[in-house]
């Protein structure tokens, strides 16, 4: 298993400067940084070259983490929307391979934050299937592994389950399609978290973890013990990315819906040492 973490942990908006957060990831023992890679389609060439150098040299490696917006929603009904959405994955996972990132995860089949307008399931299901074999012909091309995630049924109507998120991806049909399962979702949607893993089986390509509240793993009441023990069955060996959010305010605050501050009022060192613990909790529960 490589260890990460999601760089907005620390920030208010989806952006950052990759660079601080692969140094200081590396420091505390990460193997893993994740990415928003909507930031890279922004940055030369130069850029993402110098991000690939300093983070083989680090021996970090890159997971990128994308929720489309709506108007690249590759399940949408109006076609050139759908298209867009084709044309903005195929970029950002261009961009992905500049940089060496072979992960790309998220709610790759919609656009996130869902605004519940269009709830017609089977049609963005079958859209949204049509729409990611044509993408997986360039995941299948670059080497990258492409993760569908569940998310509960306040972010999306489309797959809030493991068992959906492995029907879709059996419905993609490319072994580069895999789900990712994150706890802070499964702790609302699933009846067992360790049965959905085990369900997953190698469909896994991906974990995201987090307290039912979205703190740093250690902190809550979620059951770390039988979570490892799962991960164990189906002899997991891919990411285990924590994707905590404990800051309010601004467009991270916003859109996770974070109205009050979650890290006991934490300046940068205490937030680093708060995912550090997390990290050595969480290697306790899993190696
Ligand atoms: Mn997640």
């Amino acid at each position: 298993m490589k260890f990460g973490v999601f760089f907005a942990y620390w920030t208010h908006e989806w952006k950052g400067d990759y660079l601080k957060y692969a140094r200081k990831v590396r420091e505390l023992g990460f193997d893993m940084l994740e990415i928003s890679p909507g930031q890279l389609l922004n940055m030369s060439r130069q850029e993402l070259l110098e991000f690939k150098a300093v983070t083989k040299d680090l021996g970090l490696t890159i997971s990128s983490n994308l929720g489309p917006p709506k108007e690249k929603d590759v399940a949408s009904a109006d076609p050139a929307v759908r298209k867009a959405g084709i044309q903005f994955q195929t970029d950002i996972m261009r961009a992905m391979d500049l940089v060496d990132s072979r992960v790309l995860v998220g709610v790759l089949y919609s656009y996130w934050p869902c605004d519940f307008t269009d709830t017609d399931k089977a049609a963005n299901w079958e859209r949204g299937v049509a729409s990611i074999r044509e993408l997986m012909k360039t995941a299948e091309n670059l080497g990258i592994t492409y993760c569908l995630e569940a998310v509960n049924r306040f972010e999306t109507f489309i797959m809030n389950t493991s068992e959906e998120a492995v029907r879709f991806c059996k419905d993609v049909g490319s072994s580069n399609c895999k789900i990712l399962l994150d706890t802070f979702h499964m702790n609302i949607e699933e009846d067992n978290i360790g049965d959905a893993i085990r369900h997953a089986g190698d469909y896994l390509g991906h974990l995201h973890v987090g307290e039912g509240n979205r703190k740093v793993p250690g902190k809550g009441h979620l059951p770390w013990d039988e979570i490892g023990r799962a991960l164990k069955d189906i002899k997991y060996n891919a990411g285990v990315v924590m994707e905590p959010f404990v800051l309010d305010g601004g467009r991270v605050g916003h859109d996770i819906k974070v109205w009050r501050d979650l890290s006991g009022n934490a300046d940068e060192t205490k937030m680093d040492e708060d995912v550090k613990a997390s990290l050595m909790f969480l290697k306790s529960k899993f190696l």
